[in-house]
């Protein structure tokens, strides 16, 4: 068995489990279910190189009360059991709410139907289960992976400054170097808190920003599509719908003829680096421009300075990280309601 020499847990017995090839990664989903989280959280979950230690909410796509609610919906339906879920912030830091319907729908998660969820939520703040479960693993295991406004992420670097140089790295989608979807140059994700942003991408750890430049060559195009059709399970026809929706909005309010499917491309990176390409490069955040709030902006003239702790996601490898998708719903299998 291949073994990684930094992981101190490394004590699978080959004998009883099929190890993956690569010790798993470690990590805390943060997130706004939401049509691209629910498929994160599916990615995650459904492949062996990720072990999900914590889902945790915030206020984004939609209110708390119901990406809450959609979050334990996906975790049912996918079947995901002994993984805490908590709910965490229910506004920004310092902006008003700011939420998505026109793309997600009321619930947040419109399309498909949705069972009563059979999760029970964890009682903790999602700041202090993030924190909890950052300070009870080795330091350098856990990995943050934000896909919502970082309200969260920023408190608990506030509340439990330690967990900044145990996180092995923050791996968060949020951003654009040249695009924004929110205003021309923002991001919805670090538009909704840009202070929360701010806290975050200028922390010491190291950040990978998987913004839009990479997701919006995510795109849910007939092909992808028809192949998460093939799998031919519940959680397959789930995602499906979700898709079918996804598209209707993203064509109405954005003008995209496929939507991009955003979030799962942060876990993709987890799982597998070379999915994608990346750029070492300080990016910051736009706190008081006018026509630039929360715009993410990198500074591309120079080598990058030796304390740099940001890079940004620049082409994806569709085939690889669509496979990932699949193969992780084919993994999950049908589960039993
Ligand atoms: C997607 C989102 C918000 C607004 C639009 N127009 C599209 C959500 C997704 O869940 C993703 O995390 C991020 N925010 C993309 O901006
Ligand atoms: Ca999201």
């Amino acid at each position: 068995m291949r073994r990684n020499p930094d992981d101190v847990e490394s004590t699978v017995n080959p004998e009883s489990s099929p190890a993956p090839a690569t010790t798993p990664r470690k990590i805390i989903l943060d997130c706004d279910p939401g049509h691209d989280d629910a498929v994160a959280m599916l990615l995650a979950h459904g492949n062996p190189n990720i072990e999900l230690l914590a889902v945790t909410t915030v206020v984004g796509n939609q209110t708390l009360e119901k990406v809450t609610r959609n979050a334990l919906v996906v975790g049912t339906i996918a079947g995901i059991t002994g993984v805490p879920f908590a709910a965490g912030c229910d506004r920004p830091l310092v902006r008003s709410i700011e939420t998505a319907p026109d793309i997600h729908g009321e619930s947040g998660m419109d399309g498909p139907a949705q069972p009563e969820p059979t999760i029970e939520l964890d009682p903790r703040h999602a700041v202090d289960l993030i924190i909890d479960t950052i300070m009870a693993h080795e330091p350098g295991t856990v990995t943050l992976v934000p896909t919502a406004g970082l309200t969260n992420i920023a408190m608990a670097a506030r509340k439990e400054p330690r967990i900044v140089e145990r996180v092995r790295e923050v791996v968060l989608m949020g951003g654009g170097y040249h695009v924004g979807n929110w205003s021309a140059v923002a991001e919805f994700n670090i538009k909704i808190d840009p202070e929360a942003a701010h806290i975050v991408f200028n922390e010491k750890w190291p950040v990978v920003m998987v913004g839009l430049d990479l997701t919006h060559q995510a795109l849910a195009t007939p092909d992808v599509v028809a192949k998460i059709e093939a799998v031919g399970t519940g959680p397959a026809r789930f995602v499906m719908e979700l898709m079918e929706f996804f598209t209707k909005t993203y064509k109405d309010a954005q003008g995209f003829d496929y939507p991009p499917v955003h979030d799962p491309c942060a876990v993709a990176y987890v799982i597998d680096p070379t999915v994608m390409t990346t750029r070492k490069v300080p990016v910051d955040i736009e706190l008081t421009g006018t026509l630039t709030l929360g715009m993410t902006v990198a500074d591309f003239r120079a080598e990058p300075p030796a304390d740099c702790n940001t890079s940004v996601a620049v082409t994806l490898d569709h085939e690889k990280f669509w496979g990932l998708v699949t193969d992780a719903l084919v993994r999950i299998g049908d589960v039993a309601a």
